[in-house]
């Protein structure tokens, strides 16, 4: 009982290093590994101190389900004011009517929207994943390909971007209950009004899957979906560089059926720390910092993608209007998996992906999506641009020079540090 009774002791005051060196030690090379490596792929980014800090945040211990001041829980009324901040801010941020911020994650908030208006069987139309769509837009084996009868539009073979004439044309064959606009691996602009209108031609309602973009949006660098969408979804952690969390913005008459959609529909407590965090991320990016960091993502993106075509190979479109580049190999000798593998030897992080009318599978891919927010973060400039992408078209030659190459994005990462203040994995010094 005495030795027990000292062990619990331990557990209630003891950090993780001292109680569990094996996932501590994990989490020090995961760290590492994100100091050591130049990061590219699109939809990741490096949080901020003090989001990692609300994320581990005691409200992690609090049921809440329910929405403030309409709760199932007692004890709610701290949580309450966390939450009832996070809607404000998301509102104020996008000019948006109505915010739910209780999403888990990007595809719980397209559910939430699915759950809110659709009936199973209705129709959608949406853009399709092999020309940059995401999973939760229809694919067959997700959720969304299941319940709803997804039909899709895709980019036009000349100019690789979305041909608003062919999407009017579907929507008018499909008639779809809902219109899905925004994606995971489209470079370009995502027009919203133009679907607007055809959304209003054939009576449908519209939603914009923002997730990518979103830090974008924020900074008022891309134009924003809200005031053309019935309903505008997003993850909080790719470039608004927030938690691993997602959120809906909506017009004020869908806010009650969003929210019931939302819980008790598809989800049970709110995860009330992650909250906190999306809370502090929204209010970051309502500053003119964020707005800077948006800036040099924009001009580090452009960089990249001249610098790739410069040396001989094929960018999606041509260039990016965004954070995201799409480098299409089928006029090389590489498959989207060898070249990942290649760049992954240099210390390049990236994600193969297919490309639009790619005759390869998605495991093998024919192309490379890049994006610039992660390594922005850590204060890669236009010149530490050009270096990657002199890296990325050295490497992806037949007699690259693999240990050169590295040592070349180990001088870049030693140069920009990541999380200079952190000591250990979790604890900021300034
Ligand atoms: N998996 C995300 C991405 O990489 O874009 C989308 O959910």
């Amino acid at each position: 009982m005495a030795i027990a009774q000292e062990t619990f002791e331990q557990l209630r005051t003891a950090g993780l290093a001292e109680i569990d060196p094996d996932i501590a030690e994990l989490l020090g090379r995961e760290l590492e590994r994100q100091r050591g490596q130049i990061e590219l792929i699109a939809s990741e980014n490096f949080t901020w101190p003090s989001v990692l800090e609300a994320v581990g945040s005691v409200p992690t211990n609090k049921y809440a389900e329910g929405y403030p001041g309409k709760r199932y829980y007692g004890g709610c009324e701290v949580v309450d004011e966390i939450e009832d901040l996070a809607r404000e801010r998301a509102k104020s941020l996008f000019g948006a009517e109505h915010a739910n911020v209780q999403a888990h994650a990007g595809a719980q908030a397209n559910m939430a929207v699915y759950f809110a208006i659709l009936n199973p069987g209705d129709r959608v139309l949406g853009l399709s994943l092999d020309h940059g769509g995401h999973l939760t837009h229809g694919l067959k084996v997700n959720f969304s390909g299941k319940l709803y009868e997804f039909h899709h539009y895709g980019v036009s073979r000349e100019t690789m971007r979305v041909d608003y004439d062919e999407v009017l044309a579907k929507a008018k064959e499909v008639r779809p209950k809902l219109i899905v606009c925004g994606g995971s691996a489209y470079p370009r602009t995502v027009e919203a009004d133009r679907f607007r209108e055809i959304a209003h031609e054939v009576g449908a309602m519209l939603m914009c899957d923002m997730a990518h973009f979103a830090g974008l949006v924020a900074a008022g660098i891309h134009p924003s979906p809200v005031p053309h969408c019935d309903f505008v979804t997003s993850t909080t952690h790719k470039t608004l560089a927030g938690p691993r969390a997602g959120f809906v913005l909506c017009r004020a008459e869908h806010a009650q059926a969003l929210d019931r959609a939302n819980f008790p529909g598809e989800q049970g407590g709110p995860l009330l720390h992650t909250i906190a965090a999306k809370a502090a991320c929204f209010k970051i990016a309502a500053t003119d910092a964020f707005r800077d960091y948006q800036l040099q993502v924009r001009a580090n993106a452009d960089t990249l993608a001249a610098g790739l075509i410069d040396g001989g190979f094929d960018v999606l479109t041509g260039g990016t209007d965004t954070h995201l580049v799409q480098l299409d190999l089928r006029a090389t000798e590489w498959t989207g998996a060898a070249a990942e593998g290649r760049l992954d030897e240099c210390k390049l992080t990236v994600n193969r992906n297919t490309v639009p009318f790619d005759e390869r599978p998605p495991m093998v891919a024919s192309g490379v999506r890049l994006g610039t927010p992660a390594a922005t973060m850590r204060g890669f400039d236009e010149d530490d641009f050009r270096e990657v992408a002199s890296i990325i078209v050295d490497a992806l030659q037949d007699e690259a020079d693999i240990a050169a190459l590295r040592g070349r994005a180990e001088a870049l990462c030693d140069r920009r540090p990541l999380y200079p203040g952190f000591r250990g994995y979790t604890t900021y010094v300034a």
